[in-house]
């Protein structure tokens, strides 16, 4: 069994641990103990105090057996040092930080090439620094079987890792190339995509599932969801694309943002965001989360876009006035660090409840388009146009017509001109 031992800094801060727990059971650890300093911050040479060392070393040697391995998460970033001074003083244990206890789960749930790809990226930038202290060390002399690497000179470790690194980045290149001309194509096409954003298991995947009509795969556990999905949906009779995201985690490490960096890129460049909050937690832990999701956007660059906020799970909740007194103060502290017009609406996506009110405030967000398409068309088959166009002129029996048409009309009217024969020649946005 793989159990663990979680060190933290923030004994007081309930929802974190909290948090840090389900985030450990997720990855397949049980949490057997936990030891608690409360401190600003880390100590430099060992994370917390030296004294709590030597009490983590009694704990965690307490639990180990001839079957069990005990693994020590860290709540924070530990830094190389730390990382060494911990491993030297307790031996024969694990030893991970949230960082890597992130990646251990999105390792698990990993479907895509890509998000394998962004996941071992991140893993391999994360162990660099690691790695370069383990060459610092050797004048100490060497630290056998780090990292599974024993067998393997350090140095050759490390250019392998590096090498590893840019052939890694350059196939995500060619995949975010990829996503970039779907991307490109959607604009074109005049199709607005509205993303569904929020913290890990706020019911994103849910609300992606009534909206679109899809069965994709929901769960308690955090980060089920890896890979964006991208799925067709009518809004009051306006074709839009719905984004189903990756969720946000508060004190999201840099390597994680630079590594999913493709995947969120489709949120900056989304028209729309619908921001899941769960209504049913405590006030502390949604405002906590929030800071989250604000300090995300910050790191990725969203701003200016119209944010719906969605209260989810209101039917976990008796008292209404609670939700509305919850919203509203996320509204408030969105309304202060996000630049963007806000709105809020109520839902249970699990039972359906509040979906239509939430479709009419996505309707007075997505303003409709304007396409002009140019085409000819043969003299004898104008007469089977329904669409209003203008006749700019005539050669050949040919009829070259512009019609202006609104981008939710754009299909039905391509396949009626395509009926009569026509040749389209352009299409292009007006406004
Ligand atoms: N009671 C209740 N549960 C909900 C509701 N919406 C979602 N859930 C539950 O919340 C959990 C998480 O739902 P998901 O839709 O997977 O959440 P997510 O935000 O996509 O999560 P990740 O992909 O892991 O970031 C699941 O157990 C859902 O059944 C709701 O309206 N009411
Ligand atoms: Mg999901």
């Amino acid at each position: 069994m793989k159990k663990a031992v979680i060190v933290t800094l923030n004994p007081k801060n309930k929802g974190r641990v909290k948090e840090l727990i389900a985030l450990a059971e997720t990855a397949g650890y049980r949490v057997v103990d936990l030891i608690a300093q409360n401190r600003k911050r880390p100590d430099s040479k060992f994370f917390i105090g030296r004294g709590k060392v030597e009490q983590l070393k009694h704990i965690v040697n307490k639990y180990i057996t001839q079957k069990d391995k005990v693994t020590v998460i860290v709540d924070g970033s530990l830094k190389p040092i730390q990382y060494f001074n911990l491993v030297k003083t307790l031996g024969n244990v694990g030893i991970i930080d949230r960082v890597q206890l992130i990646l251990e789960i999105f390792d698990k749930h990993a479907g895509s090439k890509e998000a394998k790809l962004q996941i071992e990226l991140a893993r391999l930038k994360h162990i660099i620094p690691i790695i370069k202290e383990w060459v610092r060390q050797r004048k100490l002399g060497e630290l056998p079987g780090f990292l599974g690497a024993g067998k393997y000179k350090v140095e050759s470790y490390y250019l392998l890792i590096k090498r590893r690194i840019a052939h890694i980045e350059r196939e995500l290149k060619k995949i975010r190339k990829q996503r970039e001309k779907l991307r490109k194509q959607r604009h074109e096409l005049g199709l607005r995509t509205i993303a569904i954003v929020g913290y890990t298991s706020a019911g994103k995947t849910t609300l992606f599932n009534v909206l679109t009509g899809e069965s994709k795969k929901i769960g308690k556990e955090l980060f089920t969801t890896l890979s964006p999905k991208v799925k067709s949906a009518f809004i009051n009779g306006i074709k839009v694309l719905f984004l189903d995201t990756v969720g946000f985690i508060d004190y999201v490490p840099i390597e994680i943002i630079e590594a999913f960096y493709s995947t969120l890129e489709e949120i900056v460049d989304a028209e729309v965001l619908i921001l899941v909050i769960d209504i049913s937690e405590e006030h502390s832990e949604i405002l906590r989360k929030m800071r989250g999701v604000i300090e995300t956007f910050t790191k990725i660059g969203v701003s200016g876009k119209p944010m719906i906020i969605v209260a989810n799970k209101i039917d976990l909740v008796r008292n209404f006035s609670e939700i509305v007194e919850k919203a509203r103060e996320v509204y408030k502290a969105l309304s202060t660090s996000y630049d963007g017009p806000l709105a809020t609406t109520y839902v249970s996506a699990l039972n359906r409840i509040g979906i239509d009110n939430l479709k009419n405030t996505l309707a007075m967000f997505i303003k409709a388009k304007t396409f002009s398409i140019t085409a000819t068309i043969p003299e004898n088959s104008l007469y089977k146009v329904k669409a209003p166009f203008i006749l700019a002129k005539k050669k050949d029996s040919l009829c070259y017509c512009i019609f202006e048409v609104k981008d939710y009309e754009l299909n039905s009217i391509i396949s009626e001109l395509k009926k009569c024969t026509a040749k389209i020649l352009e299409i292009r946005r007006v406004q």
